[in-house]
């Protein structure tokens, strides 16, 4: 008798357990591109084409290595749509006793698989999922008991547990966080190395036409396609960042410029949480180059943190706080997206140009996510299950455990604070600071009040006024909240009636 092993569109790695303890001769590995996985939200085209491109190479190289695997293409006769579907249909083609998969990073999935077993009448283990540097375990004992979870003081045990960037007990350079040295803007005529890029071959090719066939009204371009799809490849990406972009990540990394998405990050999140990629391998390749004197301790440390720090802490507070996360809406925000989150047709040059990169390459980085983008989502009162829909899709790297987290708990602060000290609000000047977007702008980042005042600046004041009373009592709003009480009320009044007659603009579908 033989198992049969599920493997996920986001669990391409070879050394997974149900993989590296296989039995080659007897057991038979399933990967399907299914119509439920594709269209649970209408994905981008471009992340549809990347992982089904993904998995397609994966399982070439699966049979390479001698594994007997069935892989059921998304135009194939023989799909049924859903992975339980397809798993039925293969049981009953085979002679299996036994289904294996690992842990799904997705909790509906998961709820979903907790089920399997009753309904297919076999055995179905979940097997842990062993590519995160903490188990869901230990950020659970981690979290226990405590008032607030903060990523700073998970991130410290990390580093200890692991070693990384360790003199004995202490941190390398003295300090745990070098963040003070990484908020530069950088200059328009900045020469970044180019990114690096992979010509579809002839398997993207087909997943290219297939996606513009089935999915032409996800949103998205699906052209150019340029992403990695094997791991040789996305370690190609890796190398070109840590000897070419790493040096300058951190002092650039809040840098935004318009018409340069792609700057000075690493652009592999998409790599690394489909499973062609590993966490410890990124941050070893960084901290052997800061050994190597290649990359300085400000850019190294703030990239590991944010793998070792920032995704470990957000995928355990993710099933920590589910399903609760993504019912939270602490602000009791219910206002639609605007359409120009899908059409880009909007007259801040910031919102349009975050949206329209996003549009073309189903990425933007994390300052364009955060604090445009982010940031106008909550000013502007947007309901968070709209707004976590809208990441979920978007982003080539995104799935619900790594997304949700960084919505619910980063820029919206639905889950009322378990994950960020404060709401990360901003006037217009942080992004005139970090961006040239409004030099292009139809409005003006200095003004306040007034036909051409930023829409940042008043929704902003009319945001810190609206919610006093649950912010003022936070010690870090309280410099913010000094500020407003010293304002005179004509000023506060104009700003309330300016953002006012956005909103309503907003709401009518007029052009803001
Ligand atoms: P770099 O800037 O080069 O950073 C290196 C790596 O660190 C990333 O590849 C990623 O693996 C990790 N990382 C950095 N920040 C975070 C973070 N806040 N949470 C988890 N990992 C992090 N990241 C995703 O991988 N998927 C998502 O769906 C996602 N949604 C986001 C939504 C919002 C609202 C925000 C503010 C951030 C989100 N992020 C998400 C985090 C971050 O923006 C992306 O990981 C990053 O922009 C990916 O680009 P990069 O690979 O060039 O990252
Ligand atoms: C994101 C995605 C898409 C678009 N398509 C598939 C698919 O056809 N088959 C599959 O196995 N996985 C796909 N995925 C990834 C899953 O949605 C992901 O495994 C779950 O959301 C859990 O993280
Ligand atoms: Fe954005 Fe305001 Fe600057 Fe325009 S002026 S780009 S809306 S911050």
């Amino acid at each position: 008798m033989a198992t049969l092993i599920l493997v996920l569109g986001d669990q391409l790695t070879p050394s997974l357990p149900v993989l590296s303890q296989a039995d080659k001769a007897n057991d038979r590995v399933l990967l399907a591109e299914v119509k439920e996985e594709a269209t649970y939200v209408k994905h981008h085209k471009k992340k549809i084409a990347f992982l089904f491109s993904a998995m397609r190479h994966f399982a070439k190289q699966l049979t390479e290595h001698g594994f007997g695997v069935t892989y059921i293409k998304y135009d194939s006769a023989e799909n049924k749509g859903s992975l339980l579907e397809q798993i039925k249909h293969t049981l009953a083609k085979g002679s299996f006793d036994h289904v294996k998969v690992t842990m799904p990073g997705e909790y509906r999935l998961y709820k979903s698989m907790q089920q399997w077993q009753q309904v297919l009448n076999v055995p179905v283990t979940i097997d842990d999922d062993p590519r995160f540097l903490a188990t869901i375990d230990e950020f659970k004992q981690w979290a226990d008991g405590r008032k607030q979870y903060r990523m700073e003081f998970f991130y410290r045990e990390m580093r200890r547990k692991h070693g990384i960037l360790m003199e004995g007990k202490n941190p390398v350079g003295g300090k745990w966080n070098y963040d003070a040295q990484n908020r530069e803007p950088m200059s328009a005529t900045e020469q970044v190395p180019l990114h690096s890029k992979f010509a579809p071959d002839i398997v993207t090719q087909e997943v290219i036409s297939l996606v513009e066939d089935n999915f032409y009204d996800h949103f998205g371009d699906l052209t150019p396609f340029h992403y990695a799809v094997t791991r040789t490849q996305a370690l190609q990406v890796l190398n070109t960042f840590i000897d070419e972009r790493l040096p300058q990540f951190g002092q650039y990394q809040d840098a935004m410029i318009e018409g340069k998405p792609w700057l000075y990050h690493s652009h592999i999140a998409l790599y690394l949480n489909c499973g062609l990629l590993t966490p410890l391998e990124c941050i070893s390749a960084a901290e052997q180059a800061y050994y190597a004197g290649t990359a300085p301790l400000n850019s190294v440390e703030g990239f590991i943190r944010q793998i070792l720090g920032w995704r470990e802490f957000v995928r355990g507070f993710y099933w920590y706080f589910m399903p609760g996360l993504k019912t939270g809406n602490y602000f009791n925000h219910t206002r639609s997206l605007p359409a120009f989150f899908w059409d880009t047709q909007t007259n801040m040059n910031c919102m349009r140009q975050c949206i329209k990169e996003t549009k073309a390459n189903a990425y933007a980085h994390h300052i364009q996510r955060l604090m445009v983008i982010g940031n106008f989502c909550l000013l502007a009162g947007l309901s968070p299950n709209d707004v976590q829909q809208w990441y979920l899709l978007v982003y080539a790297d995104a799935y619900e455990w790594v997304e949700l987290p960084n919505v619910a708990g980063m820029i919206l602060y639905s889950d009322g604070g378990h994950l960020a000290s404060k709401p990360y609000v901003a006037s217009g000047s942080y992004i005139n600071k970090m961006s040239n977007y409004c030099k292009n702008c139809g409005y003006h980042v200095s003004k306040k009040t007034g036909e051409k005042a930023c829409p940042f600046n008043y929704l902003y004041w009319n945001f810190i006024s609206q919610q006093k009373e649950k912010l003022k009592g936070n010690p870090r709003m309280a410099m913010i909240y000094k500020t407003y009480e010293r304002m005179k009320d004509d000023n506060i009044d104009a700003m309330k009636a300016h953002a006012n007659a956005f909103i309503n603009k907003l709401e009518n579908n007029e052009e803001v």
